[in-house]
């Protein structure tokens, strides 16, 4: 009360409002009218920018957290009536000719597409200390994920304007939602890399804020514990990345650019976009409102499974179920073993790799209902059985993969699976959690997502008809991985299958303990046979015949141990440092055709 008269009319509102929502403790602590008026002040900043950050304002996020709170407690099931069973979708085999054409829709169709990276997570399972990011996906170039995207971008925007009747040379727009976690050190890496080749006006950065966190289960919002004029905050998971598009209008200026598909993809997977084109074909060929990408799924695997949850009263919906939830759901509908491997060796449930693919119109139309807004979940971990006290504050948290759950059962609702090689490699888990998966289950470390990576690219090239030796098994970091040659090419160089094939001509092979770096568009292999280290760069107006035998010392990996801190953290984490011996390296600068 003694404070009132320093108040603006808006901030009593404001007061009041947390007053009549039981939140008068976040008061009772405040000092006299002339002590620390300036926190005050910062208090009602911090309330106004919560409140305007969460649809329908601080009232209903702690009504939300009253109802979710309760059901906790009262262990309620969030799947009651819902009965869980094994979706049908579209299953692609890489190189088939389905496959191919998949891959060409979707290239016809990408120059109509927004893409959408949530990197708002500091991945505390990695424990980098960077932003995930900037981490290199391998380290033969040093190429970082951000680079591999958005150069996976320009080649999809070059290829698509290729295909164009129009002639038009479009531009793909690329989002990047951060956090304050991640913003500033994601601006940085993009402006002192010349945004990697994108123009700056195609990239947009949203910034995700946190909520409130929650002391009891009556939602008192929780004070800071370093600051009593603060409420503390905690992130509130990549679902916010709907209402954040939504609220910035950015929507419907794709929509009225003509744009027709908005690909949500995560910040670690190397492999993503070799299962793009094709699966924005399927969106478009089947005309999914949503499209999610799954990979087949180990039982108990760290990611989610997708399944299709029909209710007692007809409803019935395909959705990702979270991995902790699947097991539960499947033991309590008929399924005594609940996650298990089915005579496949995986789960008969597609795993859910969070890639999404949303048809513009029908989103927006859905935004407009829903503001953005994802059914939430809480996670509070309680003192003991009575639940009425919490360990730590807890929030709410939401998921971007939960979006279709407010749809309408009308809503086009299906999802592409391709195989774990191809599309699906994360770096997810620290060296020494990596090193404690059971055997046969994927480590999703930074070893797993390199080795991913040469893998992908050696099968690829066997299957355009290279004869690729098998790979090495070898130990670094505690983690058993198959070592294949190290072969890496840009983006532009071969983003679909076909265009691949086009360029390796001729019996090409490549002995295990080699490596290649394909860092042009015009390069083609004609009857090369290399054993040791290749780089050829060429500029894109000269056309490269690569061919000839190729042999020499090469490159070589080295274990190196991550707790050994003289080494950078981004290479000791993957447990190897490539050491470069030897190797033949050429460079085409200019335009016209030549031999190497
Ligand atoms: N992220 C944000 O942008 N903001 C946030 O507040 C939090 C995260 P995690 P998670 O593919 O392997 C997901 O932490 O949530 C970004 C799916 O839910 O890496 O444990 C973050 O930067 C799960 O079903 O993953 O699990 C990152 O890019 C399964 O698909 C992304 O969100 C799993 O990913 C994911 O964050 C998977």
């Amino acid at each position: 009360q003694k404070n009132l008269q320093l108040l603006s009319p808006d901030q009593v509102e404001l007061a009041k409002m947390l007053v009549d929502m039981g939140q008068n403790h976040l008061f009772y602590h405040w000092a006299d009218p002339g002590v620390e008026d300036e926190d005050k002040k910062a208090f009602f900043a911090q309330v106004v920018k919560l409140d305007q950050n969460y649809p329908g304002g601080l009232v209903s996020y702690i009504r939300n957290a009253r109802e979710l709170l309760a059901d906790s407690k009262a262990g309620k099931n969030p799947f009651d009536g819902f009965t869980p069973s094994v979706p049908t979708g579209e299953v692609l085999t890489h190189g088939d000719d389905s496959f191919l054409n998949f891959e060409e829709e979707g290239i016809k169709e990408a120059w109509r597409a927004a893409f959408v990276l949530v990197a708002g997570g500091l991945g505390e399972r990695l424990g980098y200390n960077g932003i995930k990011v900037a981490l290199p996906a391998e380290t033969t170039t040093g190429t970082c994920f951000l680079q591999h995207y958005i150069e996976c971008i320009l080649a999809l925007q070059e290829a698509s304007n290729k295909m164009a009747k129009d002639g038009c040379q479009r531009e793909i727009p690329f989002a990047i939602m951060t956090s304050d976690d991640t913003h500033t050190r994601t601006l940085q890496l993009l402006e002192s890399n010349n945004y990697f080749g994108i123009k700056p006006s195609q990239v947009t950065l949203l910034k995700q804020e946190k909520v409130a966190c929650l002391d009891d289960n009556d939602a008192r919002l929780a004070q800071d514990p370093h600051n009593k004029y603060r409420i503390q905050t905690k992130p509130h998971g990549h679902g916010d990345v709907h209402s954040l598009l939504y609220s910035s209008g950015i929507l419907n200026v794709w929509h009225s650019a003509g744009l027709k598909w908005i690909l949500f993809f995560q910040d670690t997977n190397g492999l993503l976009f070799n299962a793009i084109p094709a699966s924005l074909g399927v969106s478009s060929t089947r005309q999914f409102h949503v499209n999610s990408l799954a990979v087949p799924r180990k039982a108990k695997e760290a990611i989610g499974g997708i399944t299709r949850l029909t209710h007692a009263d007809g409803r019935s919906m395909v959705i990702n179920v979270e991995y902790n939830q699947l097991d539960p759901l499947l033991r309590a509908s008929g399924y005594p073993d609940g996650d298990a491997n089915c005579e496949t060796g995986y789960s008969p449930f597609p795993g859910n790799i969070n890639q999404l693919i949303l048809e513009l119109g029908p989103y927006i139309d859905e935004l407009k209902k829903t503001g953005g807004a994802i059914k939430e979940f809480v996670n509070p971990k309680y003192k003991d059985a009575s639940k009425t006290s919490f360990k730590s504050s807890t929030r709410l948290e939401c998921m971007m993969q939960d979006y279709p759950k407010t749809l309408p059962p009308t809503a086009r609702v299906g999802f592409t699976v391709a195989d774990t090689w191809l599309a699906y490699a994360p770096v997810k888990n620290n060296p020494e959690d990596a090193a404690k998966v059971p055997k046969g289950n994927p480590y999703h470390s930074a070893t797993s997502g390199e080795m991913a990576i040469y893998r992908a690219n050696s099968l690829i090239l066997r299957k355009a008809g290279a004869k690729i030796d098998d790979p090495v098994a070898q130990v670094f970091n505690g983690q058993e991985v198959e070592v294949w040659p190290q072969i890496v090419w840009k983006p532009k160089w071969g983003l679909t299958f076909s265009e691949i094939k086009k360029k390796v001509r001729g019996n090409c092979s490549i002995s295990q303990r080699s490596t290649i770096v394909i860092n042009g568009r015009n390069i083609f292999f004609e009857g090369l046979s290399l054993d040791g280290a290749l780089l050829v760069n060429s500029v894109d107006e000269a056309e490269v015949k690569v061919g000839g035998s190729v042999q020499n010392k090469g490159w070589v990996m080295e274990n190196v141990d991550y707790k050994d801190t003289s080494v950078p953290e981004e290479i000791r984490t993957r447990g190897f440092r490539i050491s470069k011996v030897e190797q033949l390296e050429r460079t085409f600068k200019e335009p016209g055709k030549f031999s190497l």
